[in-house]
């Protein structure tokens, strides 16, 4: 197998990182992928506004998993972990240790491979690993990086190759900082990176959480959750806008519903618990066990108070999981964009998306009764709210 390995200090990981990996994924061929964030940089000295080293191991999490190829890429912990100086000799003996059969590929950017005879021990890294550098710019392509190339192969014996990106992303690392203390440069990270940053006020930002703009508020939601749920979230956000307009809702309060509804999904059921207690949410027996239920609760919990949203998205998003009886048009509009936003798929959701738009109470009465036969087929128990919503619309004539 062969396996990529991605050192730097990702202070924080942009979209420069993610493109040079994926293209040296297709250009070395690799297998996979692995991030390494450097814990102690032996190189430089870490700028003194830089968040410490889990944060930025968080960051790069957020954006390798941003590449959506889980499996393939990943994200270690060993030098963040390891005590002292992040040395990568080191770093190749532990994975070559992990990965004896393994071909390692080390990459990295010009100006690494430029100095890499003054690393520490550089005939142990040419030794475990075969290097690949990254030509940032026009320039770096010339004779520099091959003159180097022949000098370490015939020094330390390495295997270099040269990576000529097709497509250079015009930020640095240090440039971004900049940008980020001045409130600009969110086009340069992957949304959830600079979600997090926004939420962690990191690099000098400080925004006013309660009182975003829908990029922003896109960005922190989408990095509260795995990168396989971004589609849906947007899905549904877009879905219940144009329901907005068709049911003459507000639009801006159904985006932000939207965006939020899921921002809590993947918390685990002690973490849904805290988020209760913590705001006096009310739970019964069901869902108290259930974080598949809590999320609907916490998600409206942290919309209100963590992002400053107004009763009805708080509501709108309360419900989204169960309905009940008697919804407002805007708790109908989340509940129906939620079952048939464009990446759902099943029998029967093209009748649902129609209905959507000609009848919003048939098209209700539809998904919840599609819900309920769905969680009996998986024995799952029905919730009294759920019940609630159904039997409310056979009463007032909906069916
Ligand atoms: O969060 P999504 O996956 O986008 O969708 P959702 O908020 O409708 O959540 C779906 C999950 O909620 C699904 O795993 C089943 C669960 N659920 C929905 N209604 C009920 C329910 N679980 C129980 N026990 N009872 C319900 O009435
Ligand atoms: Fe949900
Ligand atoms: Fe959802």
């Amino acid at each position: 197998m062969k396996i990529g390995v991605y050192g730097g200090t990702f202070n924080p990981p942009h979209l420069g990182h993610l493109i040079s990996a994926r293209f040296a994924m297709e250009y070395l061929e690799l297998d996979r992928l692995i991030f390494m964030p450097a814990g102690d940089p032996p190189h430089k000295d870490l700028p003194p506004n830089s968040p410490p080293a889990r944060r930025r191991l968080e960051m790069m999490t957020l954006a390798a998993d941003s590449m959506l190829l889980p499996g393939r890429v990943e994200v270690s912990d060993m030098e963040v972990r390891r005590e002292g100086k992040s040395y990568t000799a080191d770093t190749l003996e532990e994975l070559h240790d992990q990965y004896p059969e393994d071909e390692l590929w080390l990459l990295m950017g010009t100006d690494m491979f430029l100095t890499l005879q003054h690393w520490k021990r550089p005939e142990v890294i040419c030794s475990l690993a075969h290097l690949a550098a990254f030509a940032r710019t026009q320039a770096d392509s010339g004779e520099m990086l091959e003159i180097q190339a022949k000098y370490l192969s015939e020094t330390y014996g390495a295997k270099c190759a040269l990576i000529q990106l097709p497509q250079i992303t015009p930020v640095s690392s240090t440039q971004l900082r900049e940008l980020l203390a001045k409130g600009e440069g969110r086009q340069y990270l992957p949304p959830a990176v600079y979600g997090d940053i926004l939420r962690n006020g990191l690099y000098g930002t400080c925004a006013d959480l309660r009182d975003l703009d829908h990029e922003d508020l896109t960005a922190c939601s989408l990095s509260m959750v795995y990168a396989k749920r971004h589609a849906h979230i947007l899905g549904v956000a877009q879905t219940a806008v144009e329901l907005a307009k068709r049911w003459n809702c507000d639009e801006k309060l159904a985006f932000r519903a939207g965006i939020l509804h899921d921002c809590t999904k993947y918390l685990s059921l002690e973490d849904h618990l805290a988020i209760c207690e913590e705001y006096g949410l009310e739970l019964d027996e069901m869902e108290a066990g259930s974080a598949k239920l809590l999320h609907a609760k916490t998600g409206a919990a942290l919309a209100r108070h963590l992002y400053g949203q107004n009763d009805e998205v708080y509501w709108a998003i309360y419900w989204h999981t169960t309905g009940k009886e008697d919804m407002t048009p805007l708790e109908k509009i989340i509940y129906l964009a939620d079952y048939m936003e464009p990446n759902r798929k099943f029998d029967g959701v093209e009748e649902l998306r129609r209905l959507c738009y000609t009848d919003l109470d048939q098209a209700l009465l539809l998904g919840v009764r599609m819900s309920i036969e769905d969680l009996n087929e998986r024995g799952v128990p029905i919730h009294k709210n759920t019940q609630g919503a159904m039997d409310w619309l056979l009463e007032h004539g909906k069916g």
